[in-house]
């Protein structure tokens, strides 16, 4: 079983959770998203070690073994050979650059955002078929491919009537950003490789996820994922939890009725596994929508409001001006059955959950950057703006390497970097 882009906020635990269930787990990872943190002045909330701490904690407290392999897919002869000696049954594939923000910064982000998703994926599919053609391809996509119809989202096709013809068609995509449109470009390049190899896929079309505990992550603070914060790479309701523990205002992006598909990290967990343990044919690109509840923007932050003055705390509400170009108030009804029919039981969010992990966060903010966290570094109709010069210019000079490595190794927090000049 390979898990590629485990070093990330999914990939690490869902790493563990394949190997707990007895699955031999090959890590991949090319450490971009440390690099890409470099850039941009962003970082964990929660401090994460390096992949070989990761792995040698999980081996001496579990037993398991997760092979560590340290990878770029967009190294075609490299993913090749890596095939080619490990021919799994199945992957996993996380590792893209994800976040919508960062590939709308300028120019250069937006293509380094397709070229890095759509490349990999494709130099993925490339060695499938070459070194591994049984194996089934579990494929992270997101629910943002569908954009906001104002019909309902099915999950993957549509049946269309048209002139008095029918077909079943893959359902039309209006994406939200560059980086949902690498997704779109992925499901396609997908559907066609199964029909013309008989490739086995999944096509996970996620919504966004929360939380930050899984069964494996709470065992010891080393093995604990990623958590994003900041508005390139934190997503909504992990920000307003954030914003909430550390006493700021929730930042919902205009009139908040945006709506989305949500769920649990656990139930990532969940799915992911329901899709290996049942995997598509041979020739077959299966679709599924990978969330439990939509919500919008407002009710979340209601919710996490209500939560707070549960607990004696006043939190605000602060509608800023919109950085994204996106419908503020709209139809969303997106169907997601076939994971609840493969056996899913999710865990809906309740206020219990939102309390634990806002007193989760409560032990970190102490070390985050309040203006990370308030401020959005990226207008879509603009680009980066003066936040993110700010925050990009602190790493210039890690920035002039071209060594991954060497970027990781010179990470520090933006406090940590202050009393290195000091
Ligand atoms: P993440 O940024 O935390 O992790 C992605 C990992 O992939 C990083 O560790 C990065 O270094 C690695 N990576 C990127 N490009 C690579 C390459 N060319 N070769 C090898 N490794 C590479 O992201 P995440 O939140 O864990 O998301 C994982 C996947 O799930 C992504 O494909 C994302 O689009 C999808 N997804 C995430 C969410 C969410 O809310 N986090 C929602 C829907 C879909
Ligand atoms: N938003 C706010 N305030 C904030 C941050 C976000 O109002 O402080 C709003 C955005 O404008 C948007 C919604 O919240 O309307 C969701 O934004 P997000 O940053 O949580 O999610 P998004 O940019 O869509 O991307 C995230 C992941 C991405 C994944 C996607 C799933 O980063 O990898 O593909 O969620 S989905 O949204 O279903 O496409």
């Amino acid at each position: 079983m390979a898990v590629l882009g485990t070093d990330g906020y999914i990939g690490w635990p869902m790493a563990m959770h394949l190997s707990r269930l007895g699955y031999d787990v090959v890590a991949v990872d090319n450490l971009a998203r440390r690099g890409w943190d470099v850039e941009g002045g962003t970082y964990s909330l929660v401090p994460i070690p390096t992949m070989e701490q990761r792995v040698e904690r999980w081996r001496e407290l579990t037993g398991n073994t997760i092979i560590w392999h340290h990878l770029d897919l967009c190294d075609h002869k490299a993913l090749e050979a890596f095939m080619a000696e490990f021919v799994p049954e199945a992957v996993v594939h996380l590792a893209e650059q994800r976040s919508a923000p960062f590939s709308m910064i300028d120019r250069d982000h937006a293509v380094r955002t397709q070229v890095n998703n759509i490349v990999g994926n494709l130099n993925l599919m490339f060695a499938i078929h070459e070194h591994a053609p049984d194996c089934h391809l579990v494929k992270l996509g997101t629910m943002g491919e569908y954009g906001c119809p104002n019909i309902d989202i099915e999950e993957g096709y549509l049946t269309i009537e048209h002139n008095g013809r029918t077909d079943t068609l893959p359902y039309p995509k209006v994406p939200h950003s560059f980086y949902h449109l690498s997704k779109v470009a992925d499901s396609q390049n997908i559907h066609f490789g199964t029909r013309i190899w008989g490739m086995r896929a999944t096509d996970l079309n996620q919504g966004v996820v929360y939380g930050n505990q899984t069964e494996d992550t709470m065992l010891h603070p080393d093995l604990m994922t990623r958590l994003d914060f900041d508005s390139i790479w934190g997503t909504a309701l992990n920000r307003f939890c954030v914003q909430a523990a550390a006493g700021l205002p929730i930042t919902v992006y205009g009139q908040g009725g945006q709506t989305r598909g949500y769920l649990d990290i656990r139930d990532t967990m969940a799915c992911i596994t329901l899709a290996i343990e049942h995997p598509a044919d041979r020739g077959e690109c299966r679709v599924f929508n990978q969330f439990t509840e939509q919500f919008s923007l407002n009710e979340l932050a209601d919710m996490v409001l209500r939560v707070r003055k549960a607990r004696g705390w006043e939190t605000t509400i602060d509608h800023v001006a919109n950085p994204r170009v996106e419908a503020e108030s709209h139809y969303y009804n997106a169907k997601h059955s076939a994971l609840v029919d493969l056996g899913l039981e999710p865990h809906l969010l309740d206020e219990s959950m939102l309390g634990s992990m806002i007193e989760l966060v409560e032990q970190y903010v102490h070390q985050l950057d309040p203006m990370l966290l308030q401020q959005p570094s990226v207008n879509w109709r603009t680009g980066g703006n003066e936040v993110w010069d700010t925050y990009a210019n602190q790493s210039q000079v890690e920035a002039a390497t071209d060594s991954v490595d060497a970027l990781v190794a010179s990470q520090a927090r933006p406090r940590e970097r202050q009393l290195q000049q000091d």
